[in-house]
């Protein structure tokens, strides 16, 4: 079997490298001008990331839901077609803006930007970000979020995480959803946890089930705990 090297081709790629570069700088400047928006109006902000149908859009419908009189939510979700997403979360009762990024596998702080205006920030504790499902494009790219959250579900393997290096080590909350069906699906739940422990050692770890609402409520005070401290 082989496998390929391509780290031993960065040297030649160095003027491609160069100009990625720039383009992350420009959205690395967005996203302070975000972050500080973010902290004029007290509100918590959060960038969920997983591979399609990890269950982000369920999670958040049932964490606005069950959060009603408690905090209040506001969504930006993106997806690269429909405003089926925004839909859904908008029948919890929270507003929710939906981007369509066309071809683009990710959200940047452009569109958050623009999409943030539509919202009244002042009337808001939580600001959910739902990026377009996808487990690589999306790490590169800061949006002014508190918490980068990436979500993985049990239906999708315990490797994952070492698939998929970059969008762990950059998580400050794992989700684990989908576990009232971990049985069914035979995942190896402490493989799974290892996994993702030696990717991502500082990361909180929440094992849920956006269907059932099994150990959501953890997750409610998490949040609560970090807009106290942020505030
Ligand atoms: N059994 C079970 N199914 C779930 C759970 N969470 C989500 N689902 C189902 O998984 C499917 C995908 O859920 P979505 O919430 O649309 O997933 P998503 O990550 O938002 O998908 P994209 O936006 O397309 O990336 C749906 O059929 C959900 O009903 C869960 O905790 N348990
Ligand atoms: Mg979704």
């Amino acid at each position: 079997m082989e496998i390929r090297d391509h780290a031993k081709r960065a040297e030649a790629e160095q003027r491609t490298i160069v100009i990625n570069q720039g383009v992350l700088s420009k959205n690395d400047l967005l996203a302070r001008e975000n972050r500080a928006l973010f902290k004029s109006k007290r509100l918590l902000t959060m960038n969920i990331v997983s591979s399609p149908g990890s269950g982000k859009t369920a999670f958040i419908e049932r964490t606005l839901t069950d959060i009603k009189g408690r905090l209040r939510g506001g969504v930006v979700v993106g997806d690269l077609a429909t405003d089926n997403d925004a839909k859904r979360i908008a029948r919890s009762g929270s507003p929710a803006i939906q981007i369509t990024t066309g071809d683009t596998c990710h959200l940047d702080a452009e569109m958050v930007a623009e999409a943030t205006a539509k919202l009244d920030l002042n009337a808001l504790d939580l600001l959910i970000i739902e990026n377009v499902g996808n487990l690589v494009c999306p790490s590169g790219y800061d949006l002014g979020e508190d918490l980068r959250v990436v979500m993985l579900s049990t239906t999708e393997g315990e490797d994952k995480p070492l698939k998929y290096p970059t969008m762990f080590k950059t998580a400050d909350v794992v989700i684990l959803n989908k576990m009232d069906i971990a049985e069914v699906v035979g995942v190896d739940r402490e493989t799974a946890l290892s996994n993702i422990h030696r990717l991502t050692p500082q990361a909180i770890v929440f094992e849920v089930s956006a269907r059932t609402g099994l150990g959501m409520e953890a997750w409610y005070q998490f949040i609560e705990q970090r807009l106290a401290a942020a505030r």
